[in-house]
């Protein structure tokens, strides 16, 4: 197969780093080198930095129903394209077609829905304390935008973040995944062919330092970052230093509750999938299973027998259940946890080693028992097909297990009583609930983010996802004529009028 040769993508033309050097990106199922790209450096990122700020002067005046169409456009393009990027996305990060496709049509829904905020972008008015006076809050554009996202979702989550960021006026610069360059590149193009106007959407490829860079720019005013909670923390600190606003998506250790009256065949296959899909390397993954005394038994044996079932391989055959880890470093870091599961004494129900297979980064799907709250494999992100079970007498205990990590994404309860649910509803402390339902799955007209190590505050998605890309300008419009300066000038100009 031919290496792809990736391109940053700069003031709407296509280039190589300044420096000429670049980096590989290889396909994990095969090892194979699919695409070599510009490892961007200070300069490159100055460039982009400066064409993203030159057409700012005009995308924020462009009316926003036009910055909407040209999303629409976007929405449109992916469709078509659906297929194609999903093949490159398996091809380079590893996950099966069908959840590449899955990671495209978030990017179709976003921009449609985005889309729309072109003609919404709302506002309010309020009263105001004086008489021929008039208020409002509107939603302004920042500036210059910059963007990390992860290799996971490399086309969904770099869509949370610029869709918005465009509709709002903003320009962008992006810095996506080291492992996924080439669909980073597809993607970008979907804009350039959607007619978005040169410097608005800018891509440099690169590895750490280039993102450092990015960080550093004085240009740019606001941060979105996704990716581990190591790197989120030096982001934000690096940008707060320089009185930048940043979002910050972060790790997760999620987990399923499942109480002795659970539907049992439904938390199986939610389970499965929640935990082993992608590989579990979502950061909405399941990594915890928090199951009541009663039900474990039946539950665990036919958990077993699932994660035995399940077909590894190459993401583009349709046989295949789960692809492989991502790269060298991932299946590295998983097979550690197996030595740390070791010294905690956690007994491996299956799974535990990697796969047995010539080439590739695949890990047999992992289930621990015996997990106490406070281990290490029930406390850290583990970002593989790893899943650790914990019992609980009661649902009390369940809940406090769940809230006693430190991130806080994403959580599932299984039971069939309303008033149980309800409690968890109350009571779960993640910025995502799911009732019967794995903890993956989010849709995006709702704010996703987490609580605790998984944020700082701020969400993505919905509404909310505007906030990151938008900052508040109140205005205040006086047609008195005069200066109205208390409430007791209030009278005598009523009088007069
Ligand atoms: C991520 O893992 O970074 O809810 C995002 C989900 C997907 C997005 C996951 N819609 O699992």
């Amino acid at each position: 197969m031919m290496v792809e040769s990736v391109k940053n993508f700069v003031g709407g033309s296509w280039v190589e780093a300044k420096s000429g050097e670049t980096f590989d990106s290889i396909n994990p199922a095969t090892e194979a080198v699919l695409a070599r790209a510009p490892l961007s450096g200070g300069e490159d990122v100055a460039a982009a930095v400066q064409a993203a700020q030159a057409a700012y002067k005009s995308w924020r005046l462009t009316p926003a129903p036009r910055r909407g169409e040209i999303l629409f456009k976007v929405a449109q393009i992916l469709a078509e394209r659906k297929e194609d990027l999903a093949r490159l996305m398996t091809l380079e990060m590893g996950k099966i077609l069908a959840e590449t496709r899955g990671d495209v049509q978030e990017a179709i829904d976003m921009a449609y829905y985005m889309g729309g905020e072109g003609r919404r972008l709302l506002g309010y008015t309020a009263p105001v304390e004086m008489p021929n006076k008039f208020g409002m809050a509107l939603r302004d554009s920042v500036g210059v935008v910059g963007l990390i996202t992860p290799w996971n979702f490399p086309v969904a989550v770099p869509s949370w973040k610029m869709l918005p960021a465009l509709v709002a006026g903003n320009t962008v610069v992006w810095k996506p995944g080291e492992d996924t360059p080439a669909i980073s590149a597809a993607f970008t193009k979907v804009f350039e062919d959607a007619g978005l106007p040169a410097g608005v959407l800018n891509l440099v490829t690169g590895a750490g330092q280039t993102g450092e860079t990015l960080v550093s720019h004085p240009g740019v005013r606001v941060l979105s970052f996704t990716g581990s909670t190591s790197t989120g923390l030096k982001v934000y600190t690096k940008a707060a230093g320089l009185g930048k606003k940043v979002t910050l998506e972060m790790g997760g250790k999620n987990a399923i509750l499942v109480m002795d009256d659970a539907n049992l065949d439904l938390a199986v296959e939610a389970i499965t999938w929640s935990a082993f899909g992608t590989t579990g390397q979502r950061c909405t993954a399941t990594s915890r299973l928090i199951v009541q005394s009663g039900i474990k038994p039946r539950l665990v044996e036919a958990l077993v027998a699932k994660a035995r079932s399940l077909t590894l391989g190459d993401g583009l055959e349709d046989s295949v259940d789960v692809g492989p880890l991502v790269n060298q470093k991932a299946l590295d870091k998983v097979s550690g946890y197996m030595d740390v599961a070791r010294q905690e004494g956690i007994r491996v129900l299956t799974g535990g080693r990697r796969a047995d297979r010539e080439k590739g980064y695949f890990f047999e799907p992992t289930l621990f028992d015996g997990v106490q709250q406070g281990m290490r494999v029930e406390q850290e992100e583990i970002f593989g097909p790893v899943l650790s079970i914990v019992e609980v007498a009661s649902l009390e205990e369940a809940i406090d297990v769940n809230n006693s990590v430190a991130y806080g994404l994403s959580s599932s309860i299984f039971t069939e009583n309303v008033n149980a649910a309800f409690r968890a509803i109350r009571d779960l402390t993640t910025g995502i609930v799911y009732i019967n339902h794995g903890t993956t799955g989010a849709e995006i007209q709702f704010p996703f983010g987490g609580t605790r190590g998984t944020g700082n505050g701020m969400r993505e998605a919905g509404q909310a996802g505007l906030d990151s890309f938008t900052e508040w300008k109140s205005v205040y419009v006086d047609f008195s004529g005069r200066l109205q300066r208390a409430q007791i000038d209030t009278d005598k100009i009523l009088g007069e009028s």
